[in-house]
Parts: C-alpha cells; structure tokens; sequence
C-alpha cells in the first residue's frame, strides 16, 4: 500500500486496526514461536474476520527479530518465519490489507543500554524486508516504549519502501511514555521523521485515551491512532470507540481483553461515524529525548543558547582537543538554568575528529537537559550522523542558497525531518539589500518545498552584520524580519552578537537591537543567555505578550542580585 492511499483510507471514516488471534493464544500469552506452531488456528481466527469488520489486520509477526528470538525456543530462521506468517495471512485474508508488525528487540539501546543504534536499525531492516518479501502491505510498531527504538525501526522501515509505518506507544497512567519521553515530544519526533501514525496504548487496560488524543490533535500533522479500552460489552465498546474519534481518533485498535463480539460493535460502527480530519500545515517545534519546545509569535521567545561553540574559547578548544566535554556538560546546564530553550552544538575546531566529537557531545547532552539541540556544522555528513542518531527533533544550523548546502545538508536534513535555518545567502556572498535576501529565502523556501517541507518547518536567519562595518546593516535586517513576519509568516533568528561586533557598550546594542527586532516580529536569538541584559529582554517580552506571566510576577529568573 502506498502512503498516498493510506492517507485517503483514514479520510474516508475512522479506521479499525486489529488482530483477532484465538483466544486460546490472548488468554495463555503464545509466544511468537507458540504462534508459529499453532498457525492453522491463527490462520483461522484471522479468515472468521475477513470482510467483516476490520480495515486492516495485524499479522502476529511483532516479536519475530533477531534480538528478541534468540531467547525463544525455535528451530526456525526467525526471518524465514516472518515471510511464512505474512504470507499464509495474506492469503487467508484476500482483499483486507495486512499490516507487518514488529516490536522490541528486548535490549536496551543506547544511550541507556548497549545496543548500537544502528545494529537496532539493521534489525528492523533484516524483519521488515522479509514481511515485504510475504507480502506487508504496511507495518505498525507495536506497544514501543522507548523513543529511540522506535525511531530506530522508523528509520529501517522508511528505508525499505514507500508504504505506511504506524507506531504504537505505550503510555502509563500519568500519561507519560515509558521511558520519560512526553506524548507530545514523541509525537513531534516521529511525525517529522515520517510515521503515518501514531497511537498510544495504555498500559492500564482501562484507562481512556481520549483525553490525551484531545490534547494532541491540535499537532498531529499525521493520523492519531488509540486503543479502545477494556470493555466488558459490545455497546460498552462502541462507546469507547465513539469517544476516541470524538477526541480526535483517525485508526482505533482493541485492548486484548476485548471480546470478538465487542469488536465486531466497534467496526460496524466505525463505518457510520465520520473521518476525523489531519491537519495538513504543522507547527514550528522541536523535541529532545524527553521534552518538546514550540515556536513562533503565539510562543515565548526561544533563545538558542551559543556557548557550546569553540570560536574564541581557549579552554573549551583545549578540553575538545582531549576529547574532554565537561566545559560542554557545563554551559549545558548554565545555559539551561538562565533560560535558554534550545541548545546550539558547535564543534568545529582544526585538528579533531568533528563527526566523532559531535557524535559524544550530541550523545551526552541528549541524556543531560531537556533542551533540544541546534546543530551547527557546515560538514552535511556530520549533520547526517548527528540527525540519525538524535532522540528528537532537532533544528539544523544551516541550508543557505549555497550549492553545497542545497545539494547535502538539505537533503540530510528533510530526512530525518528536523527544522532548520534558512541563510539568505549563496555562493556569490551576502546579498546587500533586503530585496536580494527575499529573493534567496523565496528560492531555497521552493526547493525545500520539493523535499515536503513547509514554511513552518523553517526559520529565517536575518544574518545581522556589524555595523561597525556598515551603518545599514541594522535596518537591512529588521526589514527582512518583518517581511518575513507578515509577508511569509515565517519564524525568524539572529545571531545577536554580530551586531556590534567591534563597536564599545555591545551589551547595550545588543540589548536595544534584540527589542527593535521583537518589535518587527522576531521569535528566536542565538545569544548568550548568561548576559543579563538579554534575558531580561526575553523575559519582559514574555510577560508583555501573555507568555510566561509567572517569571517576572515571581520576581524573575534573574534574581535582584544576579541582575
Ligand atoms: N547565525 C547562525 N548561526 C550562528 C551565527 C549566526 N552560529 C555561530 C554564531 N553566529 C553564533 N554563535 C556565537 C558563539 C560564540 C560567540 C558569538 C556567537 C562569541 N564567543 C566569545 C568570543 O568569541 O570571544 C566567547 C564568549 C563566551 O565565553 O561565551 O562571541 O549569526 N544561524
């Protein structure tokens, strides 16, 4: 199945999602090896289904990798069995579209267990292929608890083929994602990295999900998905399922403890309710491991904290060069306690491994703060391991109209889905005028667009210069911050301390320069949060536009003493 048909599936009505095993398998648990043993009784469970209330089944394949088979008891190829399974389903089932489904590998990855991330990939890669080559219309990533394996699986499954991948996460009943990783973190990470869907089952079978879907919908660019929770009658579970696409709901599933009478209610009734829409634009936002941050003129003004940056720091230069990051683990956490909302990582420095020392220090710093992070490299394949790698969606720093940076750092960074800064300038220089830059963000904004992206994926530099150098310099800047303001609606940043480079009292400019350019619609600064001046501006913004009220009313986070 193509993505494209998918997508016109969950615009018809909501979607029933499920896998009606015997019961004799839900009620003792099988094995995917047990399953495998029994297949004549799978096999027709899953026929009794046909045609009438599922839209697309699951074939029982989910633990069937390498990893989690090697405790199993099994004298089969586990990948000879994943082709087997899907093709007997395949064939039983006819015109219903059978989806593959994988799940854990039963290793922890890393950055808290030992699985290499790309091992984890080639696992995924080795099943995925294999329920292709019996037939896999799709796959779903069932009851994932850990972010970083299912965007190990994502990525393995986006590589194969074009068709649509759902990932099931599960959550407990604080509403949290096993593994700390908030729903809504998670939901923009595997959105941008290309799920088709994305659901959540709860880890108590009772617990509804409307709630949190509610709370969701308003940033899924992709189909929700929810699993209807334990219902003791066929109305009961009608009910629930009405509730789910109420809340917002595009795909619904069963919990297992669903009878086949109670699932039968909830499909026929399915076909009479009405397709929940997806948005098409999405929102500015990024995401860490375990956190999320929007942006934009409706969110608090996002300063990317600039000192994880070697430019002019000998101490930090000679840590780097002994492969030493705690100056790195440090201005994290400074940098984080002054109220810095992203994270910029700049590790380019003569004379060290910059893709190995990106590698530790994204790694490390993934783990250390909430804070998602801005990469800053000019190499496209550091940006490329780093953003494979990154446990959330980070923002790329930088596609300019420069024909390296449109040919390999765009594509690395459409990839994996992350946001990025766009510099207005090309091979030829740095445009003077405000109308030349326009004329540059309009071309690389087109072959972005080329790559799926839309505006709201992207953030204007307005490549702010001395004016030490040039007296205009100032106005060219905040005239294309405010054409892309209004004109583009397009998120905006600066780098703040280019602007009186050279010039005395660069505090005071660059505080002045910071309000005249919020004035003109600025959302983003890459700056210094441990200067008071600008956090204060930051702040006062906040407050004056309803943001954040609480910070100044509390006394601030710059506390008299400090400020
Ligand atoms: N736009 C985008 N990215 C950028 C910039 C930009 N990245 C790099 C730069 N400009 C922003 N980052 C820095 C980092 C450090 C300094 C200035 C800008 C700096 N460092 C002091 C020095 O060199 O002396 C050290 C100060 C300290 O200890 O923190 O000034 O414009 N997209």
């Amino acid at each position: 199945m193509h993505r494209r048909e998918f997508r016109n599936l969950i615009c018809q009505r909501p979607v029933l999602l499920d896998a009606p095993l015997p019961s004799s398998c839900l009620s003792s648990r099988w094995s995917e090896a047990e399953i495998f043993h029994n297949l004549d009784e799978v096999i027709a469970s899953l026929t009794s289904f046909k045609n009438i209330c599922c839209d697309i089944v699951r074939c029982p394949s989910a633990g069937l990798n390498r990893f989690a088979m090697k405790t199993a008891l099994s004298g089969e190829p586990p990948m000879a069995m994943n082709c087997e399974l899907m093709r007997l389903c395949c064939a039983a089932l006819g015109d219903t579209p059978v989806f593959g489904t994988v799940s854990t590998t039963g290793q922890r990855l890393e950055p808290y267990g030992t699985l290499d991330f790309d091992d984890a990939v080639t696992c995924y890669a080795e099943q995925g292929r294999a329920l292709l080559e019996g037939g896999a219309q799709g796959f779903i990533l069932c009851g994932s608890n850990d972010i970083q394996e299912a965007r190990a699986a994502l990525i393995a499954l986006r590589e194969l083929q074009d068709c649509p991948c759902i990932v099931e996460l599960t959550v407990n009943s604080q509403g949290q994602v096993i593994g700390g990783t908030e729903p809504l973190s998670a939901l923009i990470t595997l959105q941008a990295l290309g799920a088709n869907a994305i659901g959540f089952v709860p880890t108590e079978a009772s617990l509804s999900l409307a709630p949190l879907l509610k709370q969701l919908k308003p940033f899924a660019t992709v189909a929700l998905y929810g699993v209807v929770p334990r219902c003791t009658t066929p109305v009961e579970c009608m009910l629930a399922g009405e509730a789910l696409v109420a809340a917002g709901a595009n795909l619904l599933g069963c919990s297992h403890q669903c009878s086949t009478t109670d699932q039968y209610a909830l499909g026929v009734r399915l076909h009479n309710l009405p397709a929940q829409p997806v948005q098409k634009s999405g929102i500015s936002a990024l995401s860490s491991l375990h956190s999320s941050v929007l942006l934009g003129p409706q969110h608090p003004f996002a300063i990317v904290g600039e000192r994880i940056n070697p430019t002019g720091k000998k101490k930090l230069q000679a840590g780097l060069r002994q492969g030493d990051l705690e100056l790195v683990h440090s201005f994290a956490l400074e940098q984080e306690q002054r109220g810095a909302a992203v994270l910029d990582v700049n590790m380019g420095l003569s004379g060290i491994d910059e893709k190995a020392m990106m590698l530790k220090a994204t790694g490390m710093l993934s783990r250390l703060t909430p804070l998602p992070l801005c990469i800053d490299t000019t190499r496209p394949d550091v940006m490329e391991a780093v953003l494979r790698r990154y446990p959330g969606r980070a923002l790329v720093n930088s596609v300019s109209g420069e024909q390296a940076r449109i040919e390999e750092t765009l594509p690395a960074a459409a990839k994996y889905g992350a946001m990025f800064i766009l510099l207005p300038l090309t091979d030829a220089g740095i445009p003077e005028t405000t109308k030349e830059r326009i004329a540059v963000v309009e071309s690389v904004l087109e072959t972005a667009t080329s790559y799926g992206y839309g505006v709201e994926d992207c953030v204007v530099d307005g490549l702010v210069m001395t004016i030490s150098a040039n007296p205009e310099a100032a106005q060219v800047t905040l005239d294309l911050i405010g054409w892309c303001a209004e004109t583009l609606q397009a998120n905006t940043i600066v780098g703040l301390s280019n602007v009186s480079f050279g010039m005395p009292e660069r505090q005071w400019i660059n505080s002045a320069f910071l309000g005249m350019a919020m004035g003109r619609g600025l959302t983003m600064a890459i700056a210094n949060p441990s200067a008071n001046s600008i956090m204060a501006t930051t702040q006062s913004y906040n407050t004056l536009w309803g943001h954040d009220l609480t910070l100044l009313l509390n006394g601030g986070a710059l506390t008299p003493e400090n400020v």
